[in-house]
């Protein structure tokens, strides 16, 4: 088990496009295990690699992380490497969000209300999915990790202004 530490914005590394994983193999399928542990450590339901400081289009969620397995603890993440969005609906639907690099700040952000995508599991097998309701949200929350947005870009300039000038205060007071 190995939990690494997770980037807080303004970090410029989140601002990275991550890259297409060109192999699923012994290397990326440890970084997706550390990448649950360290989600799971931090109380998330997902997480996008280059919240660890690596730049690959690789996410992991679990969105019954919270209640888990009760009988056996047993945590069911799952993994979308080189997550592609195949559809999107007309039709949008507005959730609360929070980001594990935007601490403790909590918004409502419009997307579409169902998606269609693919992704490679950690066989390296396509996979098609289509989703709705909290898993719909996530992944396509993840999915903008990958592209170098973070939920707070959803909001206005205003808004987002206002809360980047809190995370950098709450980082420069947790640092003194
Ligand atoms: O940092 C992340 O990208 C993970 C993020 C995932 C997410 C939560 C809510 C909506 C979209 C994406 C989190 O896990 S934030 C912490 C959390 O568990 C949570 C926060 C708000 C609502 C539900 C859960
Ligand atoms: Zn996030």
């Amino acid at each position: 088990m190995a939990v690494r530490p997770i980037l807080t914005a303004p970090d410029p590394r989140l601002k990275a496009v991550s890259a297409l994983v060109e192999k699923v193999d012994v290397k990326i399928r440890k970084l997706a295990e550390d990448m649950a542990d360290s989600m799971y450590a931090a109380d998330g339901i997902g997480l996008a690699a280059v919240q660890v400081g690596v730049a690959k289009r690789i996410i992991v969620m679990d969105l019954n992380q919270k209640e888990g397995d009760q009988k056996t603890g047993k945590k069911n993440w799952r993994v979308f490497i080189n997550p592609k969005i195949l559809w999107a609906s007309e039709e949008k639907a507005v959730y609360e969000e929070g980001c594990l690099s935007v601490p403790e700040i909590y918004d409502d952000v419009e997307r579409p209300a169902r998606i269609k995508a693919e992704y490679l599991d950690l066989d390296g097998k396509r996979v098609e999915i289509e989703a709705d309701g909290m898993l719909a949200t996530c992944l396509q929350h993840e999915m903008d990790h990958l592209e170098g947005i973070l939920f707070i870009d959803h909001l206005s300039r205003l808004k987002r202004a206002m809360l980047l000038k809190k995370l950098t205060k709450a980082k420069k007071l947790a640092t003194a």
